[in-house]
């Protein structure tokens, strides 16, 4: 059997996936009314092709419940928030699972860490716990998690995958585990090296956004366009640039690359100097709002919306969202009033001043900045009508209305 503790954006799906895929899964959360809402059969979150995977592992007798399992098999997916002082991973969630599985596991049993760590946060952290509760029987593992929310369900089944263990023959076993749903290669390492690899791979993300987003700053001032630059570099069979926009939010691309700075302050540099790059986008938004208003006689901020709350299009994620950031910029330019937010993909009020319908949101409004392209309004230029529309992330194509990066 496979215990599946955490249930949120990683370990649901997960869960799902193996339960859907002919293995006895029992997913575990704290939450007693996450675990509620999945036993009275709905999903937690929106996600392409999440309802139909529920439904096969409901079929398939998946169970739901707040207690950990005697299980061969531990999966840990709990959140690794990190520090915001000192930017260094707060294994706490990880610490407290692995704590609670040790008081029930049989034997032998493995046990998975998915969530991401920084390096040596396993050795540091989870491996103490095995020898202070005298059960260095039980193998560890590494299986980092590597699916992007909005394709979630597809990456799971083709992203190809790693898996790092102390003993090879418990990475074989857990890859073998892995195989019986993904179709993607499964690369075996050790547990520091699987650790360093997530990280990293969320880091190159970061640092190449970041390069995106200093083009698009040195292209407005030698008045070029960041979008045909990039797309005409990228033509270059060894050149990838990503694109820029309002900021990077997510739990991840904003939040794992400050391991390393936290972990290797002195050599991280690079790094650290990408995410500052990132972390100055949306007040970069808000000083582009306030030029677009001023080339056209605009003073008035309560004329000012922002569309899009998530920190992507088409997912209902809110973490960390250049939105938030932004808001939280605004602040002081407002004086303490907030400006109108509306995103068809968040139902539940999250900020001041939040509507529930377009309708309600451009009541009034003479400038719009679109900080998430939800297909919604993606390439949809004449759903704001006259406004102007501040498009940072160049999603709503060509117009006299338009204001770019
Ligand atoms: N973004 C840009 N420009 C781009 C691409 C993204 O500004 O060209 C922004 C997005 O709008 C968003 C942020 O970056 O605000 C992050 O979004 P994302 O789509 O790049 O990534 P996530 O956070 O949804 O998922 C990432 C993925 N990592 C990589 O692609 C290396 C995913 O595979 C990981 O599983 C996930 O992090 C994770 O959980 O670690």
């Amino acid at each position: 059997m496979i215990n599946v503790i955490g249930l949120g954006y990683i370990g649901l799906p997960t869960a799902l996936m193996m339960a859907s895929h002919g293995m006895e899964v029992v997913g575990t959360d704290c939450s007693e009314e996450l675990v509620a809402t999945l036993n009275e059969g709905r999903t937690t979150f929106k996600e392409e092709g999440l309802e139909d995977l529920f439904a096969a592992a409901v079929k398939a007798g998946i169970v739901f419940t707040t207690d950990y399992q005697k299980a061969e098999t531990y999966i840990v997916s709990v959140p690794t928030p990190y520090d915001r002082l000192s930017k260094k991973v707060d294994p706490c969630y990880v610490v407290a699972a692995v704590k609670t599985l040790l008081e029930v596991a049989p034997q032998g049993a493995v046990c998975v860490v998915e969530s991401t760590v920084s390096p040596n946060t396993i050795d540091r952290f989870v491996r103490p716990l095995l020898e202070e509760a005298g059960r260095t029987d039980v193998a560890l593992a590494h299986a980092p998690e590597r699916i992007i929310p909005g394709n979630m369900v597809a990456e799971l089944l083709h992203n190809n995958r790693t898996v790092g263990a102390d003993d090879p023959e418990v990475g074989k076993r857990v890859a073998a585990l892995y195989a019986s749903f993904c179709q993607g290669e499964i690369a075996l390492t050790d547990i520091r090296t699987a650790e360093m690899t997530k990280v990293v791979e969320n880091t190159f993300r970061a640092v190449n956004i970041a390069f995106a987003n200093e083009l698009a700053k040195i292209c407005r001032v030698g008045g070029m366009d960041v979008g045909e630059v990039i797309r005409i570099a990228n033509k270059h069979p060894r050149v990838n640039i990503l694109k820029p926009g309002p900021g990077v939010g997510g739990h991840c691309i904003p939040v794992d690359p400050w391991f390393l700075v936290g972990d290797y302050p002195e050599t991280a540099n690079f790094v650290r100097l990408a995410l500052q790059t990132n972390a100055s986008m949306p007040e970069y938004v808000m000083r582009r709002t306030r030029e677009a208003m001023e080339e056209r006689g605009i003073a008035d901020f309560s004329k000012v919306g922002v569309y899009g709350l998530t920190y992507k299009e088409d997912v209902d994620d809110i973490r960390e969202s250049p939105t938030l950031q932004m808001l939280e910029s605004m602040k002081e330019h407002l004086c303490g009033h907030p400006v109108k937010v509306y995103d068809p993909w968040v139902d539940r009020d999250e900020v001041p001043n939040q509507v529930h319908s377009m309708e309600e949101f451009l009541e009034g409004l003479e400038v719009v900045i679109v900080m998430v392209g939800h297909s919604q309004v993606k390439g949809k230029p004449e759903i704001f009508g006259d406004r102007i529309v501040v498009d940072p992330r160049d999603v709503m194509g060509a117009g006299e209305n338009v204001c770019k990066l």
